[in-house]
């Protein structure tokens, strides 16, 4: 790469600042939720010097409270393809799919991150993309329309093309370029509040899915929601209400005691005038969220998960109105029982990722030792930590989609599952997850064991 090129993990994070300071501009609430968040962090640190201690090694603490993730809904596969290249001139790639027509969405998706250890460490920053399935919406005539809709707009424009394309040429962007380059790519993402289309269309469509009305009716994929982290997510659930900000009811994902995937919750999407063909209306898509992230799960672990959470689900479902949340949560938190607590009961039974490190005593060992990892850990030489899940939970993802979206019970509407087709949209295949994990993983290793060679 040339010496004047920035590099790619600096092009994201600027990106994810330009987003950010783009989004409190537009949705104030989102700043009052990012200020509560930093506060709460800064007195989790404050409080538990330890911890503290512990995240400056890894974590930069300045930037502990930024933004993790954000979330963008498109139209079509051009669309899906040029994001695939914007995103990749940031070192973003598409990981993972997922089938939100599980939960009668009709979109499915991916996510845009960074894929190995040095580059998430720089900036995790990742985009939840998905594309509308526009064959799923059934009334001919509505789809039509739909489609013809999205065949006419680009969402992109010249200037960031060219940017685009000339970072894959030339392999990178100047200072200059990447400035222009996130100054246009941040514009993709802004709010319209002029509809494309008149009002009966979009309360025609929204009836239809509200999603689809929010991705067809408007000019561009505005950001649907930004992610900060959070160390004590509970504590900003709780505080939420006390900043005139109204959480969602539950804190979706595994119970506070199961250190695995994430834990997430936001507040309720706002309802925002808008104007169709000057028509005075509303509409409801943008929120703010919190996450806080733990551990990723083996394929074996993950199944685990899922038939737990299923198995929450079928005892109780939470209200829309709230009124079960607190029964909720000890079910859930009674169901997850049967899940191991603990990082290293995990390791035990070999559901999660881990990452492997020589210890003080490791690294000052002089002479032979036994190579193998369990041994070197049971004889204090070698430590681990679980590798950070950097994915998405596609149940909460639904759950994202349907409760802020509309005020219906998630139907299950569509049933087929389409990653081929998803994949020939986007031009190329997802990375799966998994495969990222265990590299991580076997790098680890291999990197301890080559030290006591
Ligand atoms: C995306 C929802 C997915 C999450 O945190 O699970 C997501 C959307 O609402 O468009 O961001
Ligand atoms: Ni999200």
């Amino acid at each position: 790469m040339s010496r004047n090129f920035i590099p790619p993990h600096e092009i994201r994070t600027r990106f994810s600042r330009a987003m950010s300071v783009m989004y409190r501009e537009e949705v104030p609430a989102y700043g009052t939720l990012l200020d509560l968040v930093r506060d709460v962090n800064d007195k989790v640190l404050a409080d538990d010097p330890a911890l503290k201690k512990k995240l400056s090694e890894s974590d930069n603490l300045e930037r502990i409270s930024e933004e993790r993730h954000g979330a963008i809904r498109i139209g079509k596969p051009e669309e899906l393809q040029t994001m695939s290249r914007l995103f990749g001139v940031m070192g973003m790639k598409a990981v993972a799919y997922y089938d939100l027509t599980q939960a009668g969405v009709p979109v499915h998706s991916t996510a845009f991150r960074a894929i190995d250890a040095e580059e998430l460490s720089k900036s995790p920053f990742r985009v939840f993309t998905s594309m509308l399935r526009t064959e799923l919406i059934t009334d001919p005539d509505m789809r039509a329309k739909c489609e013809e809709i999205l065949e006419k707009r680009d969402i992109f424009g010249d200037e960031l093309r060219f940017l685009i394309e000339k970072a894959e040429k030339d392999g990178g962007l100047s200072d200059e370029d990447t400035d222009t380059f996130i100054m246009e790519a941040t514009n993709v993402f802004k709010w319209h509040e002029d509809a494309v289309v008149d009002k009966d269309f979009y309360l025609k469509l929204k009836a239809i899915d509200p999603r689809a009305a929010d991705i067809v009716c408007f000019k561009g994929p505005h950001i649907n929601h930004l992610t900060p982290r959070t160390l004590d997510i509970d504590e900003v659930q709780r505080q939420m209400p006390l900043h005139g900000i109204n959480p969602k009811n539950v804190i979706e994902g595994p119970p506070p005691s199961c250190p695995v995937l994430l834990r997430q919750t936001s507040f309720k999407a706002l309802t925002e005038p808008v104007k169709f063909h000057g028509v005075e209306g509303e509409h409801t898509a943008r929120f703010g969220e919190i996450e806080q992230r733990s551990a990723a799960l083996r394929p074996e672990g993950r199944s685990l998960y899922d038939k737990l959470l299923n198995e929450v689900r079928e005892k109780i479902k939470p209200a829309l109105d709230g009124s079960n949340a607190a029964e909720y949560m000890q079910v859930l938190e009674e169901t997850f029982q049967a899940f191991p607590s603990t990082h290293e009961a995990m390791r035990e039974q070999n559901i999660a990722y881990f990452q492997y490190f020589l210890t003080e005593k490791g690294k000052n060992h002089h002479g032979a030792v036994t190579r193998n990892i369990n041994n070197l850990i049971r004889d204090g030489l070698v430590d681990y930590i679980p590798i950070v899940y950097e994915d998405f939970l596609p149940v909460s993802a639904a759950g994202i989609f349907s409760s802020n979206a509309s005020d219906h019970d998630t139907k299950d509407l569509f049933k087929s599952s389409s990653q081929e087709d998803f994949e020939n949209a986007l031009g190329h295949e997802v990375l799966s997850e998994f495969d990222l994990y265990e590299a991580i993983e076997k790098a680890s290793i291999d990197k301890v064991l080559r030290y006591f060679k």
